[in-house]
């Protein structure tokens, strides 16, 4: 029996599970025994990190600046950590995470090497039966999902993939040692973010890269470089405020100030003016706020689409080539606008060569390469960057059971539905951190998984003060919030694309927006009212 706290006696062996140890589920543990509570965190790698462990491929970088792509828990961490370079590589987030599980002790109560099968909730005892790999279980009052929404890769459907006697590699679980193409013919099949920060890269080494491209993206230039130390010591100085406008008053969850205009309450030369001057600022969270109807008008967002086919023409020189990567009938950013470093430039080598999918398909992968509908391509290496099952792909990986029994993939059956993104109706105690109809994706995910797991936190606490030791959403709360959501998103133009956003890329999976586009700023502002109201919309005992 474990008597963490003494509201939360119960017959489990812990009080809370925690399942993943990336960003989400360290920051969840560290609050979890503030509080006293008995945690664990259960982890199917070998290594603190989640995503930013897996995906190790050469190029990755975030899209969010260091300094706000941080935890802001800690004014001594983010006082002794220096960030190198504006936008981080994969290697230094790792390091940073790693720093942080240092820092605060986190490894004693994680269980690396260890993959949750199954999580079933019990009517008689209320609590959770969590079923490791290899058949072992843990009994658990509180059960948080921390499985991050871009971890579970997607398949590419392609034929024959296991009869290429060459390489395969994926951007999704790339190895950990690295992967020398030089001299090599490579192939890169997929054009999202991944597609585009590791071309560039293999370019430099493989003999002949040859790009398939199924559907473009739009993308703009990082303007990456060193963090400027009296830029760094400045924002330090002001790390509070800095992150409070994050938290409270900024959409995406990164403190920048949007133009509260229509792109049409300006002129054309003005503008061209704002979007070169946040083109050239390295942003593309602030470029897609340019306008605050960019993503709502048809006509807004095609203002934004010509500037950035306009960008891409001055690059490429062949403007067949410019024209294949200009992604014509697309709107910006209702699928994720890229961030690049000299990824439209690449195609200017003579060792790259760009093929459309659209007008030659896949035919199957054979063992010398890949054949498409008019030839025979022959490589070393095949390279897949085709993307995850975003968002609700982790969730459904494991076998959630709630109340009487009900799986979470039957409840979802025709899409996700929560309470805010964090609890579902009949699974009670359970937690999914930056879950389907949160900001998370369209967000600094730092931003998010700090608002979710303070929010998880304080309603634990809460229910120990008041003597209870159970929550669930109730299904009028969650229906609720669905209905505000898809409300929400049903004025922009997300429905109207084809993204990983709405499920599309994952063939049966429904077509459902997964997060939620009010922004982090009103967000945040509904969640805490919830929690100051004594939890409106929840039920507990
Ligand atoms: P994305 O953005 O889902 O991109 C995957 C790409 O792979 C996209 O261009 C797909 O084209 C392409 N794809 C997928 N399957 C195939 C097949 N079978 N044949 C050809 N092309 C294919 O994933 P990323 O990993 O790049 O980025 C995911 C997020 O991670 C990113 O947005 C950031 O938030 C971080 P399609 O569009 O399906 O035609």
């Amino acid at each position: 029996m474990s008597k963490a706290h003494k509201s939360f006696e119960h017959e489990g062996d812990i009080d809370i599970a925690i399942i993943g140890a990336g960003i989400a589920g360290m920051y969840m543990l560290y609050r979890a025994r503030e509080l006293g509570l008995k945690a664990q965190v259960y982890e199917q790698g070998d290594e603190v990190g989640g995503t930013w462990y897996r995906n190790r491929y050469p190029g990755l970088r975030c899209d969010v600046e260091s300094m706000d792509y941080s935890y802001s828990f800690s004014e001594e961490l983010q006082q002794e950590w220096k960030w190198s370079e504006r936008f981080s590589t994969q290697g230094e987030i790792l390091r940073y995470l790693k720093y942080v599980a240092e820092k605060f002790d986190l490894r004693r109560d994680i269980n690396f090497n260890t993959r949750i099968v199954s999580a079933h909730y019990n009517d008689e005892n209320g609590l959770w039966r969590i079923k490791k790999e290899n058949g072992e279980t843990v009994t658990s009052l509180y059960y948080v999902m921390a499985t991050g929404c871009l971890s579970v890769p997607k398949e590419p459907n392609i034929n024959g993939i296991d009869d290429f006697k060459g390489n395969i590699y994926y951007t999704t679980d790339w190895p950990k040692e690295p992967v020398d193409f030089s001299g090599k013919r490579v192939a890169v099949i997929g054009n999202g973010s991944s597609g585009i920060q590791v071309i560039p890269i293999l370019a430099e080494q493989a003999q002949h890269l040859m790009v398939f491209q199924r559907t473009p993206s739009f993308s703009l230039p990082a303007y990456n470089g060193p963090i400027d130390p009296d830029y760094a010591q400045v924002l330090k100085d002001n790390y509070t405020e800095h992150r409070r406008f994050a938290r409270e008053d900024s959409i995406g969850g990164i403190p920048f100030v949007s133009y509260d205009k229509s792109a049409f309450d300006v002129s054309p030369a003005e503008r061209w003016r704002v979007y070169n001057e946040l083109y050239q600022r390295g942003a593309p969270f602030a470029f897609q706020s340019a306008f605050n109807d960019l993503l709502t008008s048809e006509d807004a967002n095609h203002t934004a689409a010509d500037f950035i086919a306009d960008k891409i023409r001055r690059k490429v020189n062949d403007p067949d080539v410019a024209e294949m990567l200009i992604p014509h009938g697309q709107y910006v950013a209702t699928r994720r606008l890229c961030m690049d470093t000299g990824y439209y430039e690449t195609f200017n080598r003579d060792n790259v060569t760009l093929t459309s999918l659209k007008h030659t398909p896949i035919e199957r992968i054979v063992p010398e390469g890949i054949q498409t509908l008019d030839q025979l391509h022959e490589f070393d290496c095949i390279v897949f960057a085709t993307g995850y099952d975003a968002v609700t792909g982790a969730l459904l990986r494991v076998d959630i059971r709630g109340k009487e029994g009900l799986s979470l993939a039957e409840k979802w059956e025709d899409g996700p539905r929560s309470n805010m993104g964090i609890m579902v109706a009949d699974f009670p105690n359970m937690f999914t951190i930056t879950g389907p109809g949160s900001p998370s994706v369209l967000s600094n995910m730092f931003v998010s998984i700090e608002n979710h797991v303070d929010w998880i936190a304080n309603c634990i606490k809460y229910l120990g003060e008041h003597g209870n030791t159970h929550i669930a959403s109730s299904k009028e709360g969650e229906a609720d919030w669905v209905a505000h959501a898809n409300e929400v998103v049903s004025n922009t133009l997300f429905p109207k694309t084809n993204s990983w956003y709405m499920g599309a890329n994952v063939p049966g999976k429904p077509r459902v927006f997964l997060a939620y586009i009010g922004g982090v700023n009103n967000y945040r502002k509904i969640c805490d009212q919830v929690a100051n109201s004594g939890y409106p919309g929840f039920v507990i005992h």
